[in-house]
């Protein structure tokens, strides 16, 4: 077989999840809440008023949970710690039974060879630190290192790949502008206090696992979604460049350069605050690997109506879509990829998350049948592939997500699992793209091309 044909030797196979999107009993041994927990809990901000209590239960079926991984054929595992679960109010005494449950599963999934890939924060903070402030205070940085720092202590033994900040973006965006996540709030002040406090405790946390002599490696994750103008014109163009400053560059090019983009500025006016220098070195910590979120692209158009971006969505509607309304569009993961290699030089890369909600239909006979989703996973991995073949150092790819799950905002009603979950009974089914990306792992890639 060609070596053009499967992935490079020691390339990964994961799939990713979240805790609060799966662990259930957010309160369970001692825990404590965490802003996600509140937030769904208030009416209307969650789709039909679902939240995490149960999700898939994960807290207490941890150890069959590894089985269905073994059974898929996974080398690697991408999960988060709830940061409540190990510190009830975000800070001060460890909470050895929540520390306990991780410690369980990394035995479990290091006895199975899977390798644990640890988000130290995907979104689910403390509630006692959310009514500090959050992220919008400066001491959120502290508390976020101290956090990590402690945890580098306790599960260094079991853990050699981790990661600090899921999604700063969305966290931002959907937290601080938009409102459909916690902190439910439409500051922009505080959306970029929020960015800069975020970056700062990514790169507290690197140097507190650089000063304990951390073994292993730690990086940040980060959503890219590759911006296009919808027409030629001048207005089109900005306003791409400025969508593309805020979701993509807002976070890459501080940690990778050093610098925030110029274009921020159309977005802040008077109101973009100058950070200390001295703030800009810490966050440009370096780091050992970038951990790259895709689902799609967007194309961008000019709005004179939509203030602060002035920017709104061009819908492609000739092209398919999932169920989240996102484009298809696996060629943008190959120039995402390629555009970060070129943009920001030779760091390691992972695929961190990938994958497509789509309206799965209920299992018949043990089988879910979810051609759109085998599809989708081609033809990401088939761009993946290519970008190595262009000198993308690649690293893994990691499914999203391995369970269908709590989608935040959107609740249950969304289907990404590679696992169908009943969520009345907590039944779990392969589904057909389970089957097809195990096959995919046993033939190290070559099955993409049969
Ligand atoms: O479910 C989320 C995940 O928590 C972060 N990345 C995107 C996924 C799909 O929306």
């Amino acid at each position: 077989m060609s070596d053009t044909h499967t992935f490079p030797p020691g390339f990964l196979w994961g799939a990713a999840t979240s805790a609060y999107q799966i662990e259930g009993s957010p309160l369970a041994d001692g825990a404590g809440p965490s802003n996600w927990h509140r937030f769904s809990h208030l009416p209307g901000t969650v789709a039909n008023d679902e939240h995490g209590d149960l999700a898939c239960d994960h807290y207490r079926r941890y150890a069959d949970d590894v089985m269905l991984m073994q059974e898929i054929g996974l080398n690697a595992y991408r999960f988060s710690i709830a940061w409540s679960r190990i510190f009830p109010k975000g800070r001060g005494p460890i909470n050895l039974k929540g520390l306990d449950f991780y410690r369980r599963l990394l035995d479990k999934l290091n006895e199975a060879g899977i390798a644990p890939y640890v988000t130290l924060h995907h979104w689910d903070l403390p509630l006692a630190l959310d009514e500090r402030g959050g992220w919008a205070n400066r001491d959120s940085a502290y508390w976020f290192a101290d956090y990590a720092h402690n945890l580098f202590k306790v599960m260094g033994g079991q853990v050699r790949q981790w990661t600090t900040l899921n999604e700063p973006w969305v966290m931002v965006h959907e937290g601080y502008v938009e409102g459909s996540h916690p902190p439910g709030l439409s500051s922009l002040e505080q959306a970029r206090q929020a960015t800069h406090n975020l970056l700062r405790g990514h790169a507290l946390a690197v140097q507190a696992f650089r000063a304990d002599g951390g073994e292993g490696q730690i990086g940040l994750v980060v959503n890219l979604e590759p911006k296009y103008a919808a027409s030629e014109s001048k207005e089109d163009q900005s306003a791409m460049a400025r969508m593309h400053a805020w979701m993509n560059r807002q976070y890459l090019d501080p940690v990778l350069l050093g610098h925030y983009p110029e274009e921020l500025a159309e977005i802040h006016g008077q109101g973009l605050p100058d950070f200390p220098e001295a703030d800009l070195r810490l966050i440009q910590e370096p780091i050992d690997f970038l951990g790259i979120n895709y689902y799609s692209r967007s194309v961008v158009r000019h709005d004179p109506g939509l203030a602060p971006f002035y920017a709104g969505r061009a819908r492609q509607d000739q092209a398919a879509h999932t169920a989240m309304d996102w484009e298809i569009f696996p060629e943008g993961l190959k120039s995402g990829l390629l555009w970060v290699k070129h943009r920001y030089g030779e760091i390691p890369l992972y695929i961190t998350e990938n994958g497509a909600a789509f309206d799965d239909a209920a299992p018949v006979h043990g089988r879910v049948s979810d051609p759109d989703r085998v599809a989708y996973l081609r033809s990401h991995l088939l761009a993946a592939r290519e970008a190595i073949a262009e000198g993308v150092n690649l690293k893994g790819y990691f499914a999203w997500s391995l369970f269908d799950n709590f989608e935040w905002a959107h609740g249950y009603s969304k289907r990404f699992g590679l696992i169908h979950v009943d969520y009345a009974t907590q039944a779990r089914t392969l589904k057909d793209s389970a089957l097809f990306y195990r096959r995919i792992i046993d033939s190290h890639g070559a099955e993409l091309y049969w």
